[in-house]
């Protein structure tokens, strides 16, 4: 018998389905509903990694179950192939970007052939294609066109190692997300998206989506809206009241009365105004000084040790209590959130609390949390959660959630709702990029490009080393950059700035549904056809850039009309990382990198990808283990070994026709095991897969070998076997379906086989054993016992006998499987 040796059957199968077009998903397909099974485009890094195993061959699982289950699938790859690293790749080996990204391209695709996944690769896309980069462009025109993309001064985070522009989403803990380098802030004009007139529907709208919850929670985070009040206290300088006051944004109004003093951030505006009257502004403008030194992350640091210092000579009074209060600069408040200026509440506010420790400031209790008894106690820290008003005249009592509104009306002050999100910086100072399709005329100002001229292709470079000054290697093209104006036909100049590459993907899988259209974006008919995305199955990592700027893109796009649909993507679903066998995350030093090309050498595509659906939840985090894919490998060996008693049939058949014996019995296999196992599979396997418990589904497939390994199958229930490992290991399933039992057209073209309800039931029931309709006992007993045996075992029941004694059964009803019903006198 041959041995089962992957590398002799994989490739063969991977060219057969290439050849046949088995995976090339039409946009009608007769009576199928459609599904694009959606996962995260990669990055062509240049060498795919098991991460993109583990992120592309485990959902294949999932596409190929729903094709059979006969769903129009389509299952798209393309390349997500601008972007720094290139840039910085081809720096580094004196290359050009466009060479370096095509050529991994090109080998990432071979890879990616070797899992044997059912890519459509008729519908590939790549976003440094000027086919799909013109539309991108065409995406920035139309948001310009309704005022959603414009032009602003602000101060951005720059990462002075890149030198370029990061988007907010792209500063991880103070750091640029790429190089872990220090990002710092710089004033600079700056194209940007108006993500902000969304905040509320980015927020809203998630309730109605099938997400996971750490998701949603992280983009509603993210959005950060907080509803307050923003209320205005005068100032005193010297006694008397001056003509400024001041406004601060508090989410807790109701706390005003124990407001015991103000704080400002350095930046705010305020303190250099009032500079004659502050006595010590020397002392405060030097504390301002060194609180530019130090980033956003450190000032917010909740434990950190506050600091700060008092404006002192002027005062502010609280427009409740018209207590005089001091006024603080103190780094711990920030500059760009709500008005850059909180009252103090200690009491109720740890950083607060701390801040007054450290300076000695009244702290004032106004929210008791055992009203109505009075006597409020000393707390050792802020009581920070609501409660029952105290020492806050005639609301005292009050229900502090009730308070917060009739205390902000109280005090003059105004509802008012804040939101972390800022406007999404989209323009980088980079070559290898989308070029902003906008023109900057000295007298018209800026123009856009019209949509007849798109693309605006991005230009070869030499040199496209950033330049000290921040600008664009674009800048330097002069023969590129010098162009007439639309509007007036003078001389005028291209913008030179690129587009961030989330801007690229943040629409992509709108152009899978119509990857070659010249005309348009998509067609509204194969739009329709596909979308919204119905499962889009990615990394824990987007719950936040990504995703909130496709859904950003996608509302855009529906408010001018070109989308029907206000979501994306109707279900996600995360996957978890695989980490070494150390269980550290995976990388270089560490030296716990797995190879993919390594092991589909050794064990083979099959192995790799059903090993890593089998390593456990596909939402977690989980560890390489070497013994496990060991363990597959055996498995996968035993299904093929499983073929032998199919294959001397087939001998047996043969001889007997040498012998002139044309029909052979098929042996009947009576065996309700092995037909109840497989039932049970049928079931158990594919709920497992629609729910993306792949690791469930295979250890039911163990189990299903296990109940038949040692039996003779019928053809039938054999080929169904086969049919249930076909989505996990799509080649070993092919080679058997067709090489051993004949078959002519490919497994993968199989219907999901049904199951018979029949087979599922549970061989034990619990029977009810009632008198008088009154349950007296439950009885454990086998499935379809008859009648006279179970009212046999009920009269020999302790607790029935107790209640028959001294009657008798008049009637007896009997439902099968179900109860017993013993009627007496
Ligand atoms: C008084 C108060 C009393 C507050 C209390 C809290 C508790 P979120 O939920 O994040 O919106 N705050 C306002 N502007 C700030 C700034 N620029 N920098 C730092 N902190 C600022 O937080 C809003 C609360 O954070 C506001 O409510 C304010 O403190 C503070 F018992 O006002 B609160
Ligand atoms: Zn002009």
């Amino acid at each position: 018998m041959k041995k089962y040796d992957p590398s002799k059957i994989e490739k063969k199968w991977q060219r057969y389905w290439e050849a046949k077009k088995l995976y090339v998903s039409q946009n009608q397909a007769e009576g199928r509903k459609n599904l694009m099974a959606l996962v995260e485009f990669p990055y062509p890094s240049g060498n795919l990694h098991i991460g993109h195993w583990y992120a592309f061959a485990v959902p294949d699982i999932y596409a190929r179950y729903q094709r059979m289950t006969g769903l129009n699938v389509m299952y798209p790859m393309g390349f997500d192939a601008f972007g720094l690293p290139a840039e910085n790749a081809a720096i580094k080996n004196n290359i050009n970007p466009r060479d370096w990204t095509e050529k991994n391209i090109a080998y990432m695709t071979k890879q990616l052939k070797s899992m044997g996944a059912s890519f459509d690769w008729s519908r590939q896309l790549s976003t440094i294609d000027p086919g799909y980069y013109r539309w991108t462009q065409w995406v920035f025109l139309k948001l310009y066109e309704k005022g959603l993309a414009y032009r602003a001064k602000t101060l951005v985070n720059w990462c002075p190692k890149d030198k370029t522009v990061l988007a907010n989403e792209q500063v991880i803990g103070g750091r640029c997300f790429r190089d872990d380098e220090l990002v710092i802030q710089k004033e600079i004009k700056q194209w940007m998206f108006k993500i902000t007139d969304y905040a509320d529907r980015l927020v809203d709208d998630l309730d109605g989506l099938d997400w996971p919850e750490v998701t949603k929670t992280a983009q509603r985070n993210w959005v950060g809206r907080s509803e307050g009040a923003i209320i205005k206290f005068e100032i005193a300088a010297s006694g008397k009241r001056q003509a400024t006051s001041m406004e601060v944004f508090t989410t807790r109004p109701d706390t005003l009365f124990g407001a015991t003093y103000l704080v400002l951030a350095p930046e705010h505006p305020l303190i250099e105004n009032w500079q004659s009257r502050i006595s010590n502004f020397e002392e405060v403008k030097k504390y301002i000084e060194e609180a530019e030194l130090k980033t956003e992350l450190t000032r917010k640091e909740e434990a950190r040790e506050k600091t700060g210092v008092e404006l002192r000579g002027i005062k502010a009074i609280n427009p409740v209590t018209k207590e005089e209060i001091s006024i603080w600069v103190a780094d711990y408040v920030l500059g760009n959130y709500g008005t850059g200026a909180v009252m103090a509440v200690p009491a109720h506010d740890q950083r607060d609390y701390m801040f007054a420790e450290k300076f000695n400031l009244p702290v004032k209790m106004v929210i008791c949390p055992n009203y109505p008894e009075k006597t409020c106690p000393v707390l050792d820290k802020a009581y920070e959660e609501s409660g029952n008003l105290v020492a806050s005249g005639k609301f005292d009592g009050m229900d502090s959630e009730k308070a917060k509104w009739e205390i902000t009306k109280f005090a003059g002050g105004e509802k008012k709702t804040q939101y972390r999100l800022r406007d999404w910086v989209l323009s980088r100072q980079r070559y290898w990029g989308v070029p902003i399709p906008v023109i900057r005329c000295a007298k018209c100002g800026y123009q856009p490009v019209s949509e007849k001229d798109l693309p605006v292709e991005l230009p070869k470079l030499k040199d496209f080393k950033p330049s000290e000054d921040g600008r664009s290697p674009l800048a330097k093209v002069e023969k590129w950059v010098r162009i007439k104006c639309p509007k007036c036909g003078e001389w005028a100049e291209r913008e030179t700035d690129t587009m961030d590459t989330f801007v690229d993907s943040s629409w992509y899988f709108i152009r899978y549904a119509d990857p070659k259209n010249k005309e348009e974006l998509a067609s509204q008919e194969e739009i329709q056809a596909w979308l919204p995305v119905p499962m889009y199955i990615g990394g824990a990592e987007h719950n936040t850039m990504h995703l909130l700027y496709s859904r950003f893109l996608t509302k855009a796009l529906c408010d001018l009309g070109y989308l029907k649909f206000k979501e994306p993507f109707t279900a996600r679903r995360n996957h978890g990382l695989i980490l070494g066998s150390d269980g550290q995350k995976m990388s270089k030093s560490r030296g716990n990198v797995i190879d993919p090309d390594d092991l589909v050498e050794k064990f083979g595509a099959d192995t790799v990808r059903m090993y890593l659906a089998f390593m456990g939840p596909y939402e977690y985090d989980i560890p390489w283990d070497p013994r496990g894919i060991q363990g597959v490998f055996r498995f996968l060996n035993r299904i093929w070994n499983f073929i032998n008693p199919v294959r001397s049939r087939g001998t047996l058949r043969a001889l007997a026709a040498s012998f002139g014996i044309n029909k052979l019995e098929e042996p009947k296999i009576s065996d309700r095991e092995a037909e109840k196992a497989i039932n049970k599979a049928i079931k158990e396997v594919g709920d497992d897969i629609k729910n993306l418990k792949f690791n469930t589904g295979i250890s039911g497939l163990m189990k299903l070998l296990n109940a038949v390994e040692d039996k003779w199958l019928t053809r039938k229930q054999y080929e169904t076997f086969l049919k249930l490992i076909a989505p996990f290991a799509p080649h070993i399933a092919e080679e058997i379906w067709q090489e051993v039992l004949g078959n002519k057209q490919s497994i993968h073209l199989e219907a999901w086989p049904e199951y018979d309800e029949k087979y599922l039931q549970e061989e034990i029931v619990d029977l009810v054993l009632q008198i008088n309709g009154k349950t007296r006992d439950v009885l454990r007993v086998a499935r379809d016992l008859a009648e006279e045996k179970i009212k046999e075992m009920a009269l020999d029941s302790e607790k029935i006998k107790r209640h028959l004694e001294g009657k008798q059964i008049k009637k007896t009803i009997f439902i099968k499987n179900r109860l017993i019903n013993l009627i007496s006198n």
